[in-house]
């Protein structure tokens, strides 16, 4: 099955504020994500294992993968869709061999060089950012803005997902860099609307 990557929500339970990240992840659902990545930054592995298998059977009822962010072991021990690596993770290589051959693996790039070297180490699909200034990733490069996403998304001819700031006032103007589909934390998570602000995103999406 060919992955969609139009609306990719990545969560943050930091930004709920106390809200469910179940509830939440399936407003967003409802509202229209069609890929799903658990980021969590400080949680230990038994949280982190019984959130991913939480997350993995509402996400799967519904047809939407489930990528779990940077910790190899949970993707493996929750059979997970997938898995993403950024450029401090595990090795994209060492990453691919563990994972097997059909598993979705994901790259964080912000560069055509770093483009390059994930297309040709195992990547099936890159996430090139952060576009714009981004308050959810305090250990990132400058943004790159969408001239470089567009010359990123030309330099491969795997799939390229946009993320870093990207909100309803900005999204029409990433999509014409000819990527596959936004990335998102704060504009679906960031506010008590969760379903409209999916909705409303992937409504500018398909325009
Ligand atoms: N990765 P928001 S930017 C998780 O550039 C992440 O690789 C980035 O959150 C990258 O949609 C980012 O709230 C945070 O800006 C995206």
């Amino acid at each position: 099955m060919p992955v969609d990557y139009s609306l990719y929500l990545v969560t943050d339970r930091g930004i709920l504020k106390g809200r469910s990240l179940f509830a939440a992840v399936e407003e967003a659902i409802r509202g229209g994500v069609s890929l799903l990545q658990l980021r969590e930054k400080n949680v230990c592995s038994r949280d982190f294992y019984h959130i991913a298998l939480e997350l993995k059977e509402l996400a799967n009822s519904c047809n939407v993968p489930l990528i779990i962010n940077d910790r190899l072991d949970i993707a493996l021990a929750v059979d997970a869709d997938g898995l993403h690596v950024g450029q401090e993770d595990l090795p994209l290589e060492v990453a691919r061999k563990l994972l097997g051959p059909d598993k979705i693996l994901g790259y964080s790039v912000s560069n055509t060089a770093e483009a390059a070297y994930g297309e040709k180490n195992g990547a099936d699909y890159l996430g090139a950012g952060p576009v714009y200034p981004t308050g959810s990733k305090l250990d990132t490069v400058d943004p790159i803005g969408v001239e470089v996403i567009k010359t990123i998304k030309e330099s491969v001819s795997i799939p390229v997902v946009a993320i870093g700031g990207i909100s309803r006032s900005n999204a029409a103007e990433v999509k014409k860099s000819g990527v596959d589909g936004l990335s998102v934390i704060s504009a679906i998570l960031g506010s008590p609307q969760v379903e409209e602000n999916a909705r409303c995103l992937k409504n500018i999406w398909r325009a």
